[in-house]
Order: C-alpha cells, then sequence, then structure tokens
C-alpha cells in the first residue's frame, strides 16, 4: 500500500527537507511518493502573479482562483467547468470541510473506519479552519492520494475549495494552532508527518504509535518517561518503575496521565469519553 502526495506552493523548494531522514527513506522504499509544484508554473502572465487585492477592501493579498483552478484541474484530471448560479450563490457549499452534499468529514468512528481509504483528498491550510488533530492524521493516512494546497499572503479565494467540494472532491481546510503563520507550508509539513509516520512500516517499531498521547478514544498526555541510571545526579527515578511489579507500574503511569493532563490540558479531560475511565482512576 502506497501513498501519492502532491504539493502546491510557491515555495515548493521548501519541501526538499522531505527528502531526508525517515522520509526519504519511505520514499526509497516506495511506501510514499511526493511531488511539490510551484503553482506559478500555472500562470500565463510575464509577472506569474498568483495573488491580488481582495474584494471589499483591506489590507493583503488573495490568491487568485483561476491560476489555482489550472493547477488543481492539472493535478486531479478534471475538465473546467461552469457552476450554475443558484450552486454557486448556496451559503452551504461555502461551509468549512463540509461536503456539498451536507456530509461532513466527523464520522462517529472515523478512527477505525477511514471514510478517505484509498481516495484522493484535497487539503487546504488555513488558519481560519477546524483544528487538525490525531483523529484526522489517522483518518488521511488511509487515503490513497493527498494533494495540498499552501496559501500564502493573507490566504485563497474562497471559491477554490467550495468549487472542488461542488464536484464531489473530497476537500479539507485545517488549522495547526492557534497562532499565525506566514503561510501553508510549515502547516502541511506538520500535517504531512503526522498523517505518513502512521503509513505500516514507515516507523522502525510500529508499537511506539499505539501508547501515544492524543490515540485511540483515550487522548491523554502521555506519563513522563525514564531510563537507566537508577540515580542521576542525585535524582532518582521513582520506585515503583523499579519495582517490576507490571500491575503497579501500569497504575502509576495511568494516574500520572490522568493528574498531569487534568494540570496541563483540562480541555482534554472535559472530551473525554467516560468509558475510557476506569474504576481506579482518581477523581479530579
Ligand atoms: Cl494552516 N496556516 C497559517 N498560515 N497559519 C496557521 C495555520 C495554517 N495554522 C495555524 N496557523
Amino acid at each position: 500500500k502506497d501513498m501519492k502526495i502532491d504539493i502546491v506552493s510557491v515555495f515548493p523548494e521548501y519541501f526538499e527537507v522531505l527528502n531526508l531522514s525517515l522520509f526519504g527513506k519511505a520514499q526509497a522504499k516506495g511506501l510514499v511518493e511526493v511531488h511539490a509544484h510551484n503553482l506559478r508554473d500555472w500562470t500565463h502572465d510575464v509577472h506569474h502573479s498568483v495573488d491580488d487585492t481582495p474584494v471589499g477592501g483591506g489590507a493583503g493579498m488573495v490568491m487568485k482562483p483561476e491560476v489555482w483552478a489550472e493547477c488543481l484541474d492539472d493535478l486531479l484530471g478534471l475538465a473546467p467547468v461552469e457552476v450554475a448560479p443558484m450552486l454557486s450563490e448556496s451559503g452551504d457549499s461555502f461551509n468549512c470541510n463540509d461536503a456539498y452534499d451536507g456530509k461532513t468529514q466527523e464520522s462517529p468512528d472515523s478512527d477505525t473506519t477511514a471514510e478517505a481509504q484509498g481516495s484522493t483528498v484535497l487539503i487546504f491550510p488555513n488558519p481560519s479552519a477546524p483544528l487538525f488533530t490525531q483523529r484526522d492524521a489517522t483518518e488521511l493516512s488511509h487515503a490513497g492520494r493527498l494533494v495540498f494546497g499552501c496559501g500564502r499572503y493573507e490566504g485563497y479565494d474562497a471559491r477554490i475549495p467550495a468549487y472542488y467540494r461542488n464536484l464531489g472532491v473530497d476537500v479539507r481546510e485545517y488549522s495547526i494552532g492557534d497562532y499565525v503563520l506566514n503561510g501553508g507550508e510549515v502547516a502541511v509539513s506538520v500535517m504531512l508527518e503526522a498523517i505518513t509516520r502512521l503509513l505500516p512500516g514507515f516507523m522502525g517499531n510500529p508499537d511506539s504509535i499505539v501508547e501515544e498521547s492524543y490515540t485511540g478514544g483515550n487522548a491523554l498526555l502521555e506519563h513522563r518517561q525514564y531510563t537507566k541510571p537508577a540515580t542521576w545526579r542525585g535524582m532518582a527515578v521513582p520506585d515503583i518503575l523499579l519495582s517490576g511489579d507490571h500491575g503497579k507500574v501500569d497504575r502509576f503511569r495511568r494516574d500520572e496521565a490522568l493528574s498531569r493532563t487534568d494540570e496541563i490540558r483540562p480541555d482534554l479531560i472535559e472530551r473525554l469519553d467516560c468509558r475510557a475511565f476506569d474504576k481506579a482512576d482518581r477523581k479530579t
């Protein structure tokens, strides 16, 4: 099972790092195939312009729909179509991550069912979109092809995602956190790493994936880790971890995961499925 990835950006060189390290090895093994394209290759004017001033006024520049569409039509193998006026006025078709038929990306158990199985997904990084989570990474790791469109400047014309959604393409828009970046390139690298490390054969030790933070219905921060020596510069590792009693070790780690999550990320505790608590879990 392999995954094809296309990235469109005005800085395609940014993605040269993908030939290095773990990702480079995965490409060599044929697990993934990545192509970074320059959006300006789809321009026709001498200045290779990809942006224009915002309609309605305001600061900054907005990426033009024509250039993006020529590029994405090529990559997706689609012919240009004129959208019927009624459709183009429909407010629904502009909703983030909402398919035109009203189907949303959040299926109740998308961790396992993978709506994206083997299919093509078009992804736009967007600071004003829903947060990209481990659940999204898991779901998208089952896709056959991912096409990322990196916006720059103040963003891209809202009709681009809406147009492809109307054609029935699975279009997603994601933010990677509550802070502002200059463009989508960093966000795409973050999403790409979160997705591709889940591909079978990508990681040396697949077991290390199962126990991680944010996985399954048990989205807790991980307990702290220690290695040898048992005492270092006068600092001892917790006794229980040296006891050899696996039951006690598990209990200790679970309590620490709960208390640390409660302290650092109380929002994660609130979103926990109450079925994820066991009888011995401390009440907080
Ligand atoms: Cl996806 N893009 C940009 N430009 N800034 C962001 C972001 C994305 N996510 C958080 N900040």
